[in-house]
């Protein structure tokens, strides 16, 4: 197979938790491309040197590599234009704000909500990495850093408001039809779902509904990866 991604796992193979990783396959899937994956843990950084950098996602397409999920959108939507992630010059650019707002405002929320058992379910070669490397990002201890699930869930849902205010009038962050964006924020959840049984959204809430929609996607690409059921 030509197409082959790099996707970060936790301890088991195929519990794959990356919202970054999430949102390259989102876009694959989207343009009908087939990708091998390939799982990969954060101490296996020998494994993607050939990309010159330490993170995943990694996407080598052939003779070409490509890091960085926004990298790979653009490349997939510049190499493959069938079905547009993006649509417009226009859209692309407010695609990349919505990318921006997403790892700023929703992110941390989600982190704060799950961050033990996403701890819990990391390869154990993973753990001290882990717990090193974000104490030191967040300048608190794990346990601090992950003190209120309650609290993170409720700035979550509220900082939500203006994607609620979309879903509402239309099925898609980006109107009729998923794109990017969606895929962007939809990492969120899956990075979520993946390791944690923490019920991040109401079922009466309208990104409820549209997460339904985007695990239905592409013959349940996302609800069929392992991951906790989204309640319901
Ligand atoms: N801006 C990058 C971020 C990628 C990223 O942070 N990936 C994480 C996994 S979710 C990673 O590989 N981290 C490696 C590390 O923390 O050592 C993108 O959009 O792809």
């Amino acid at each position: 197979m030509a197409l082959k991604l790099w996707d970060l796992a936790a301890a088991e193979d195929d519990r794959r938790f990356s919202p970054y990783c999430w949102r390259a396959k989102m876009a694959l899937a989207h343009k009908g491309l087939q990708a091998e994956t390939v799982p990969w843990r954060f101490t296996e950084q020998e494994a993607i040197a050939f990309s010159g950098q330490d993170k995943v996602p990694v996407l080598r397409d052939g003779d070409k590599e490509i890091h960085d999920s926004w990298a790979i959108a653009c490349y997939l939507e510049d190499q493959y234009p069938v079905k547009p992630l993006f649509g417009s010059a226009q859209a692309r650019a407010l695609t990349y704000v919505f990318k921006i707002w997403t790892e700023s405002t929703i992110h941390p929320p989600v982190l704060r909500a799950v961050i033990l058992d996403l701890f819990a379910a990391l390869h154990e070669k993973d753990q001290a990495y882990f717990r090193e490397s974000r104490e030191k990002r967040f300048g608190k201890t794990l346990e601090e850093f992950g003190a209120d699930p309650k609290q993170a869930i409720a700035d979550l849902r509220g900082a939500l408001l203006p994607v609620r205010q979309q879903l509402v009038q239309a099925p898609y962050v980006c109107g009729t039809d998923p794109g990017f964006a969606d895929y962007v924020l939809f990492g969120a959840f899956q990075w979520a779902r993946a390791v944690s049984p923490q019920r991040l959204l109401e079922p009466d809430d309208p990104v409820f509904a549209w997460r339904e929609r985007l695990l239905d996607l592409y013959g349940g690409l996302a609800r069929n990866a392992k991951g906790y059921p989204v309640w319901s």
